[in-house]
């Protein structure tokens, strides 16, 4: 029998960092029950999520895990109706880079999302698509659906990308061999040298970054993991055109942070009983997102830089992936790190070797500051829980989340990263920015006043009244006049 509930389609890019935070929005459009509830008590809206699953040998480790998780949470929940689908699999894209790659492998599931949404039993309210998945606005436009994009990232690199199409025609050579700055309204000038690692060369990864930031134009409406308030002059020049001149930009919905928790382990983890152990704000934790590992001579560095800087520490180390596969191994610590290190910091240090509850350990008061990649997920757990930061970024956007966080926010303070020699930071530098996080100087007070701030407006974003909160109802609302 057709429910009557209208359903919204939810097409992710199947990584930690893009599936978590699309499930999370769709979840809480669903609990913000802003389209009322039907007669008979049914829910206004279902979540129908179309899986393109990369096959075992690409697939991130944790992700098998994740879509259990949610599919059993969501059947938990009386009155959530989330269902997955899983697409057909289709044969995997030969590997030219990582943009081209995802967006090539999304892109070959456009038939199959076709087929599975025009098969659909509900009426369908909508489709939001991850933002490597702009190929697919033909499918909405086809089936006469309205696409949304969902935006993992900050809105500053929206903004970039709002912006790459007419700065492709602007800039004859490659950014990387530009020099100076790039304008991104809201922003203190870019310098060319901090853009995202796929703009600073033209090539394959380019050039979807341009056609997908043209494509964004063609949305019902852009979806943002990020807050209102920790970016508003970016914001602002989105929605006043000041990206793309003489265009209209679709509606921005900034709905973030959007971060998904799971209840605590009744026994907590080994790392979170290892800080509660240590004093209040004493520990940096140093860790690199989904993919972050690095190679032994860099792994001594750091562990130099950590011993010297005589700090507490809580560092996830992992080992370079295997063959084949982005993903990062467990460690060997013993292999990797200079002999006696783990003898010498015994106490103040712990070294973990594989996956960790990165948003415990974020949560506990015996954390000071954070060590990090920069991926945007990281950055807005951090600030949730009013961490201050060091970022190293390794790709993707990471140099102009970095950028933005020190020179724009203030949240973080700044390590020197070498870019030209693989993003190599020294273990001197290490130890100054892990000294300028955790001591009592005015730059890392700083860095933690504008970090507690953040905090707070991140809280009051999701709070009742909050600017998150009603961007979701307005969203929802709008969606629900559509079905
Ligand atoms: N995480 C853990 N434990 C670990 C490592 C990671 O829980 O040991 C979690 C972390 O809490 C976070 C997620 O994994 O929720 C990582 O997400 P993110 O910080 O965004 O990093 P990436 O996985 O690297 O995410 C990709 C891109 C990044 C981009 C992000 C969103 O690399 O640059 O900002 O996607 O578009």
């Amino acid at each position: 029998m057709a429910s009557s509930a209208a359903t919204v389609v939810l097409i992710p890019f199947c990584v930690s960092g893009h599936l978590t935070p699309m499930l999370e929005v769709g979840k809480r459009m669903l609990r913000s029950r802003c389209c009322g509830d039907d007669d008979d008590g049914r829910p206004a809206m279902s979540l129908t999520v179309l899986l393109a699953q990369l096959p075992e040998s690409h697939r991130a480790p944790e992700i098998d895990e994740i879509i259990r998780r949610e599919a059993a949470s969501a059947s938990e929940h009386s009155g959530f109706d989330v269902r997955f689908h899983c697409l057909p699999a289709e044969e995997l894209p030969d590997f030219r880079g990582g943009e081209d790659f995802i967006s090539r492998f999304m892109q070959q599931h456009a038939s199959h999302a076709r087929e599975a949404i025009a098969g659909l039993e509900s009426r369908v309210a909508a489709v939001v698509l991850d933002w490597f998945c702009t190929t697919l606005l033909d499918v909405t436009r086809d089936l006469g659906l309205p696409g949304y994009v969902f935006f993992t990232s900050a809105a500053s690199m929206l903004s970039l990308l709002l912006r790459l199409p007419a700065l492709d025609k602007e800039v004859a050579v490659d950014f990387e061999e530009m020099g100076g700055a790039v304008d991104l309204p809201g922003l203190p000038p870019v310098p060319a040298a901090l853009l995202p690692t796929p703009v600073m060369k033209k090539g394959c990864n380019y050039e979807w970054l341009v056609y997908h930031g043209s494509r964004f134009m063609e949305a019902a409406g852009i979806i943002v993991n990020t807050v209102a308030e920790l970016e508003p002059a970016v914001l602002e020049a989105i929605a006043d055109g000041r990206c793309v001149p003489g265009r209209r930009v679709p509606a921005i919905y900034t709905v973030g942070p959007v971060l998904s928790f799971k209840t605590p382990p009744e026994k907590p983890h080994e790392c979170v009983r290892w800080l509660d152990a240590q004093p209040r704000a004493s520990v940096v934790f140093l860790c690199f997102g989904s993919m972050g590992s690095f190679a032994p001579p860099q792994v001594l560095e750091i562990a130099a830089g950590l011993e010297r800087s005589g700090h507490r520490f809580l560092w996830v180390l992992r080992g370079r992936p295997p063959a084949g596969s982005p993903y990062p191994t467990d460690a060997d610590a013993d292999e990797l790190l200079p002999e006696g290190f783990l003898e010498r910091t015994k106490g103040r240090g712990m070294v973990w070797p594989t996956w960790a509850p990165q948003k415990d350990i974020l949560a506990h008061a015996a954390v000071g500051g954070f060590v990090t990649h920069g991926g945007w997920n990281s950055t807005l757990e951090s600030l949730w829980h009013g961490v201050p930061m060091a970022p190293w970024p390794l790709y993707a956007e990471q140099h102009l989340n970095a950028f933005e966080l020190v020179r724009d926010m203030g949240v973080a303070v700044e390590m020197e990263v070498d870019r030209k020699r693989g993003n190599l930071v020294e273990a001197a530098e290490l130890e100054r920015a892990v000294r300028c996080l955790m001591d009592e100087g005015s730059e890392g007070r700083m860095a933690r006043e504008k970090a507690a701030a953040a905090k707070a407006a991140c809280r009051n974003a999701v709070d009742g009244g909050g600017s998150s909160i009603a961007a979701l109802r307005k969203l929802t609302q709008e969606m629900a006049h559509m079905s």
